[in-house]
């Protein structure tokens, strides 16, 4: 670090955001002071409920149910989901769903139910409505899923946005995941959930919430079946959980409950039912299929905030290299920026960015570039002249425009539910690609201002355009980073037609999958920190984000080198695997932690680069069934409580189940196992599932199993793919899909289907196609047979 380095990092972080100063305390009033004008009093409310139903109107999947004071759509739709709104609600607009709205299935009619209530009975599903207006969601087999109660809403007297609140019941032995990135998960236990995308503030532990990225999506799994719960509402609220025990007294309720209470907004909700794989796949059809990373994003990244210069990057490379640990990104952080200013580069200590990304390139490292939304309200600065020349930035009511506050000082917020305002920043991302970045990475898109008191955000009563109907930022606040990333992917397959962009972000909502995937944010450094990781990735890729990772180290502080090992275990095993830490952080390199965490981080880094074909075959799979890549040990056998309740291990596709180490001092651990049987993919020991075994977990590595019929393709030594097959035990069979990949570009490749038998000491792999069986397209190595 030079003279200058150091002055800067002590006047940015010397007392943190506080260094920002009075600036905070004056954004905070001016905030304070801009909603007190902008925002309608709370003043007199009336409360109403549905009331008695009064009157039918059959209509294509369903129809309206009229009640004395409310009325009911209800849709199935062809793709098996069923659609209900109150108020005359509609699946439309919404900034979850994708290319409008699915057929309704002319199958699903209204017909009257028993008590003067009625009922549409689908292939998949059906659903009952009381004449009060509760709603039932059954399995076609008639045992309930789910029970939704009337529903209550609190309207101002004096008109304007109601509040609404309503209360469900689930069966006993119901667990509840998702709802986003909840840092206590995956299982959400009893607890108030709020949905508000929102920066802790400091590195976060397990009991932090909200955090970045919310979603109303609940997916429930109970012994009748699974089913995903969307409430398509983008405004501020919150969910209260608390299980069911089944014959329980000591306080609890022989149910399942959940309470969702909302500011406003449509009360509206989607539901699918099926096995967990059913309803992703149903759920992604619906929001959209997750985008597809180009196969050196699958690899392994080294980020840092506070690189500081050229020199510092070109040494960590080197590092890597001159250990021969595979390297596929490099992550620029907000101290490469000119004064922190988004899309510049400070060009004093990163003089010849294209070059470096460029010799970077050609060893095959790529750069990613951190991309904050906030512009310096600085005229000169041409991001900020071209955004105010197209009136790009976020207004209060009275019109003027809204400064926060982020590094780089005062600063503007461009609206990106414009669509003018979308293709305007998309076009940005061109000063990028031309510094030679390969990938984006955003933050800061709760999005955050600093404020020295009250919410980390815009004001409340900030306008928005809202694809032109208008509204404030009490409903556009959960859609500001999902509407960022579209702006940045739709400008991105402009600027680079024939790349596949790479882009994740820290903050999102429903259907943020259809433009890239996200990270933990700022995770704190410590053992809570780690569990908390996995729960993030579980969690997201159930709400159908499959795509995204911790820092691995965590943010904050100097992980332990044992810490600092297995949280790169972990990390090599999902979707982004990606060292990251804050300036004032301890050293992230594999080789600062001493000779044996080195040689240990390295066979974690190079059985990553053996298993990218499996990679990127899960990353096919995600965006054609919404399969999440990580999937929680439940996923295949949902059925099995005491994997519901197994947090602590998870199926990689369907081929692998790790089980990382979260805790210190370990040198084994116990492993659950789903039915079938389960080989050490080191030892080649066999376990026979389902149960709990005790696998080693020296030092040098974390269990992971293979499933017996598994095939995995993997890269070989000299970069050839290869088919590693796992044998299936005696009278079995078993398979596995590939999907061979250019690594970018938009080939659509044919999926390879593999079938794999026993005959008695022999494994016999045979590719299955439309013209019936033929060989593998690759060399076939058998594994497991002792
Ligand atoms: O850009 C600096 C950091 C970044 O390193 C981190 O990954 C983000 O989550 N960023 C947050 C802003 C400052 C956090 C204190």
């Amino acid at each position: 670090m030079d003279g200058r380095d150091l002055v800067r990092s002590v006047r940015v972080v010397g007392s943190g955001r506080g260094a920002l100063g009075l600036r905070t305390v004056r954004a905070a009033w001016r905030r304070r002071r801009i909603d007190a004008a902008g925002l309608p009093r709370r003043g007199a409310e009336r409360a109403r409920v549905p009331g008695q139903v009064e009157s039918v109107e059959p209509g294509p999947g369903g129809g309206v149910i009229r009640f004395s004071r409310s009325e009911l759509r209800i849709t199935v739709t062809v793709n098996g989901a069923v659609f209900w709104g109150w108020d005359g609600s509609g699946p439309q607009p919404s900034y979850a769903l994708t290319g409008g709205c699915p057929e309704p299935d002319p199958r699903a009619v209204l017909e009257p139910d028993k008590d003067g209530g009625w009922r549409v009975v689908a292939e998949r599903v059906t659903v009952v409505v009381s004449r009060h207006g509760a709603v039932e969601v059954c399995t076609p087999g008639g045992v309930t899923l789910r029970r939704d109660l009337p529903p209550r809403w609190w309207e101002p007297v004096d008109g304007g946005t109601a509040r609404w609140m309503q209360r469900s019941e689930v069966a006993a032995d119901a667990r509840f995941f998702g709802l986003g990135g909840r840092a206590s998960g995956p299982r959400l236990r009893d607890g108030t959930y709020r949905l508000w995308n929102t920066d802790p503030g400091r590195a976060f532990a397990p009991d932090d919430d909200p955090l970045y990225l919310t979603m109303p999506v609940q997916l429930v799994v109970a012994d009748a079946g699974t089913h995903l719960l969307f409430h398509d509402t983008t405004w501020d609220g919150t969910v209260v959980l608390r299980e069911g025990e089944e014959g329980a007294g000591s306080g609890h309720d022989q149910v399942g409950r959940c309470e969702v209470r909302m500011d406003g907004g449509p009360l509206r909700c989607w539901v699918m039912v099926g096995t967990p794989a059913r309803v992703l796949q149903t759920w992604a059809s619906l929001t959209g299929a997750p985008a597809l990373p180009p196969a050196w994003a699958l690899g392994h990244h080294h980020a840092r905030w506070g690189f500081g210069s050229e020199q510092e990057v070109r040494r960590i490379v080197a590092g890597y290299q001159e250990r021969d640990l595979p390297l596929d990104a490099v992550h620029l952080d907000i101290d490469h920026y000119d004064d922190h200013q988004v899309f510049t580069v400070d060009r004093e200590r990163f003089p010849k960015l294209p070059v470096l990304a460029e010799e970077l390139r050609r060893s095959g490292v790529r750069l990613v570039s951190i991309v904050d939304p906030a512009v310096k309200a600085a005229p000169g600065n041409s991001v900020y002249d071209g955004g105010a020349a197209v009136d790009a930035f976020v207004r209060d009511a009275s019109g003027r425009t809204v400064l926060g506050v982020v590094w780089a000082g005062e600063s503007v917020y461009p609206d990106f539910t414009h669509a003018r305002v979308r293709s305007w920043w998309g076009g940005l991302y061109e000063e990028r690609l031309g510094q030679g970045f390969s990938g984006f990475w955003h933050d800061m898109n709760e999005p955050t201002s600093f404020h020295a008191f009250g919410e980390p955000t815009l004001p409340r009563s900030a306008r928005h355009a809202l694809e032109g109907r208008g509204g404030d930022h009490r409903e556009a606040h959960n859609v500001y980073a999902l509407c960022m990333a579209r702006a940045a992917y739709e400008g991105l397959r402009e600027l680079a037609p024939q790349e596949r962009p790479f882009l994740f972000t820290r903050s999102g909502w429903a259907g943020v999958q259809r433009y890239g995937g996200t990270w933990s944010g700022d995770v704190a450094t410590g053992w809570p920190g780690l569990r908390a990781s996995l729960s993030l990735v579980l969690g997201l890729g159930l709400c159908g984000v499959p795509y995204s990772g911790p820092d691995v180290g965590g943010f904050d502080g100097s992980p332990s080198p044992e810490l600092y090992l297995r949280w790169f275990q972990l990390g090599s095993y999902l979707p982004l695997f990606r060292t990251h830490a804050s300036l004032r952080a301890g050293r992230r390199e594999p080789w600062e932690f001493g000779p044996e965490v080195l040689e240990h981080a390295r066979v974690a880094l190079l059985e990553r680069r053996r298993l990218l074909p499996y990679f990127v075959t899960l990353a096919h799979l995600a965006r054609r069934t919404g399969a999440p890549y990580v999937r929680p040990l439940w996923w295949g056998a949902p059925e099995d409580r005491s994997l519901r309740d197994c947090e602590d291990t998870f199926l990689l596709g369907d081929g692998l189940l790790v089980a990382p180490v979260l805790e210190p001092g370990a040198d084994r651990r116990a492993v659950r196992l789903p039915r079938g049987r389960w080989y050490d993919t080191v030892t080649e020991q066999a376990y026979e599932g389902p149960g709990q075994v005790l696998v080693d977990a020296p030092l040098s590595r974390i269990p992971v199993l293979a499933r017996a019929g598994a095939v995995v393709p993997v890269r070989r030594a000299d970069g050839g793919l290869e088919l590693e097959v796992w044998a299936p035990a005696r009278g079995r069979t078993g398979g596995g899909l590939v999907v061979p990949d250019a690594g970018d570009g938009w080939d659509e490749p044919e999926i390879e289907r593999y079938v794999v038998r026993r005959q008695g000491r022999q494994v016999v792999v045979t590719r299955e196609g439309e013209d019936g069986a033929s060989e593998p397209s690759c060399p076939v190595r058998v594994r497991g047979l002792g």
